[in-house]
């Protein structure tokens, strides 16, 4: 089994955090997107989006790192990060959904102007961007905020792929003056999957 990453990508951390944690022989591959290996017809035949992270294994190149994070789980037998009875798959899942199609959203706009800009030399910030974008982001935060003051997970009473797939996304957050503080049960979760060695041995600011 192949995995394509990029160790600076949050989106291939996503599937990384999962490898680390199940036991499978996953062998990670770095795709150099600075000389745009992902764009080249040997990765395009993985994944036509030209993005990581991606997945071979055997005849399946499977793309979408909240699918790959599921196959992984699933494969390893890992039901209590992937669960399979179906109300509480749901509830994990849900999370996966909202994750990229709300949460994100709001937030990835401000990790550009605040954090990406200057890893690539792409100028000043533009505050106007990230004011239009943080009521957005406070919305969606106190969503989570609402779930983590009466659990201490996003679903279930234990880790599961749905707080792996929303804490990916905040990779970048130390580095964004994020208004966090105001959401205590957020930074509190944010912490206890900052412990996880997979956290730790994900870190793309090692890699830097
Ligand atoms: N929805 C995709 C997003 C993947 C994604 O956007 N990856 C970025 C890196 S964070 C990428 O590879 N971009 C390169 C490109 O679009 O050419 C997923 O969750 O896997």
């Amino acid at each position: 089994m192949k995995l394509y990453v990029n160790p600076m990508s949050p989106n291939a951390r996503r599937a990384m955090l999962v490898a680390h944690l199940v036991d499978l022989p996953v062998e990670v591959v770095q795709v150099d997107m600075r000389s745009g290996e992902h764009k080249q017809p040997a990765y395009l035949a993985i994944n036509p989006n030209h993005k990581v992270p991606a997945l071979t294994d055997g005849d399946l190149a499977l793309w979408e790192s909240n699918a790959i994070c599921q196959y992984l789980a699933a494969k390893a037998g890992r039901t209590d990060l992937w669960p399979t009875d179906p109300a509480e798959q749901a509830d994990v899942s849900r999370w996966q959904f909202w994750m990229h199609s709300h949460f994100n959203l709001a937030l990835n706009p401000i990790l550009f102007e605040r954090v990406v800009k200057g890893f690539f030399g792409m100028g000043e910030a533009d505050e106007g961007v990230v004011a239009a974008k943080l009521p957005e982001l406070r919305k969606e935060l106190a969503v989570m905020e609402g779930r983590l003051s009466q659990h201490d997970w996003l679903a279930s009473d234990h880790l599961t792929l749905a707080d792996l797939a929303i804490a990916a996304s905040l990779t970048y957050a130390p580095g964004a003056d994020l208004p966090l503080d105001e959401y205590p049960s957020v930074v509190a979760w944010f912490g206890r999957i900052r412990e996880l060695d997979a956290w730790r041995a994900t870190d793309p600011l090692a890699h830097r």
